[in-house]
């Protein structure tokens, strides 16, 4: 049974001159950028979630409106096991290396923790098959703490520890789930781990709370020989008022506090980014710098619109923005891309998830090939030379030692004073906005 009849074989790779919408014009699977293939690079994985779950649904329209003939069985666990084959067609026709979960998507939740763990390990044992049939991989897993209404007050969080008992369950078979499949990070993004009104919350207590749990499970998972990396994925708002994991600062700030930054890296989101009023990049830049960028949710927000609106990747130059951050520190060893993305409820033919993946993996892939060329230039970018050459004074004399903790105020005072007012210099911020134009819009790729 096929349950992508429009697609029949994997999808080619043509060149930038073509203009058909099945074909990739830059994505080139074993192309080698800087001695490493695209595939690599890039890593993306397919979110199972949106891609294979979602409905299309909004608060206006609680129905799902897209066209999913896999949806179409007589019950629940038939659903999942049609689901599962519908996802491997096509993570196998769009060419992708990886996929990621959360536990309730690829199985559904039982009676009682019992049968829900064996429908998950049914599906488990499946996906594992295909994944050795496909090639495909798990990059990583997670468990869904926020979508069953016991979690309303959130897990981890949640004022009733029976409820932290049912998430520490879920927690403990999605991380089974994630080192059968052989995932190399594991997600923590805390849906419901925040609070609507201090009225009622014990913010000190929760976040204690939170901390515990995230000690648990990776006390766990070291137990069954888990050698990945956790990722904290940090989001503004949504479904919370006030969520703890707000943004990247938060999350570095939460990890150091409760001692778990050996064990955890970032998960960072575009959509994320824009809800905390930052840019993608800022976020990405915050994160690497601190040495914790550990894997992509390469989604796209609208600004001004308050909630994710999880929108395909299109931008090149935020994509541009993003690698050239990602490549700095030497790519993703841990995670990778993954869509986290839907398509518009619009968009309900089941063609309409194949134009998306592709036309989102292609504006990456050309992004690739364009900060390639920067660095190879050697102009833009941390490791650009416009960058040094901003700092070059902490490199040597005074500068130098000032950050090697080697001076004090007061020899800084004589120096200042010896040295008079210091020559302004432009920071020439246009002059490298109309470079970057040049990059993402003159310069011909292929
Ligand atoms: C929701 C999050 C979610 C995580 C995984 O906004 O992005 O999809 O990535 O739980
Ligand atoms: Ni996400
Ligand atoms: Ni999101």
């Amino acid at each position: 049974m096929t349950f992508f009849p429009e697609v029949d074989e994997p999808i080619p790779y043509q060149g930038p001159d073509s203009r058909d919408p099945l074909a990739f014009r830059y994505y080139d699977r074993t192309r080698k950028v800087a001695g490493s293939t695209m595939e690599r690079h890039l890593k993306f994985a397919v979110a199972y979630w949106h891609t294979f779950k979602g409905g299309g649904q909004d608060p206006f329209g609680p129905d799902p409106v897209y066209d999913r003939p896999w949806n179409d069985a007589p019950t629940p666990m038939e659903v999942a096991r049609r689901t599962l084959d519908a996802a491997f067609e096509f993570f196998t026709k769009l060419g992708v290396p990886y996929y990621c979960f959360h536990d309730r998507d690829i199985a559904p939740e039982g009676d009682s923790v019992a049968e829900s763990n064996d429908y998950l390990d049914e599906i488990v044992q499946r996906a594992k098959l295909k994944q050795s049939e496909t090639g495909v991989k798990l990059l990583w897993g997670t468990a869904n703490l926020f979508g069953h209404p016991r979690y309303t007050h959130g897990a981890a969080t949640n004022p009733d520890p029976r409820v932290f008992a049912h998430a520490a369950a879920q927690v403990r078979r999605a991380i089974d789930a994630t080192i059968e499949l052989g995932g190399s990070g594991y997600v923590f993004w805390g849906g419901r781990e925040g609070y609507t009104s201090l009225i009622n919350t014990d913010m000190g207590r929760e976040r204690e709370q939170m901390a515990a749990f995230l000690r648990l499970a990776v006390d766990y998972a070291r137990r069954q020989g888990f050698q990945g990396k956790f990722f904290l994925e940090p989001k503004a708002r949504e479904p919370s008022i006030h969520q703890y994991d707000f943004d990247c600062g938060h999350c570095l700030n939460f990890l150091r506090e409760f001692d778990l930054r050996d064990d955890f890296m970032l998960n960072v989101e575009a959509n994320h980014a824009t809800l905390a009023t930052h840019s993608f990049e800022h976020e990405l830049a915050t994160a690497a710098a601190a040495g914790m960028l550990g894997s992509v949710d390469i989604n796209r927000g609208l600004e001004g619109v308050g909630w994710d609106t999880d929108n395909f990747a299109m931008s090149l130059r935020e994509c541009v923005l993003a690698l050239l951050i990602i490549r700095g520190q030497g790519g993703l060893r841990w995670g990778g891309l993954n869509f986290d993305a839907k398509v518009r409820r619009g968009s309900f033919d089941t063609v309409d998830l194949f134009y998306a993946h592709i036309a989102s993996m292609d504006v990456f892939a050309k992004a690739l090939l364009i900060v390639e060329r920067v660095r190879q230039d050697g102009v833009l970018g941390l490791a650009g030379e416009r960058i040094r050459e901003r700092y070059a004074g902490y490199r040597r004399g005074l500068g130098r030692k000032l950050m090697a903790g080697e001076t004090t105020l007061e020899e800084l005072e004589d120096w200042a004073g010896s040295l008079g007012e210091p020559p302004r210099t432009s920071g020439r911020q246009e002059e490298l906005e109309s470079i970057l134009n040049d990059y993402l819009y003159s310069t011909r790729i292929e």
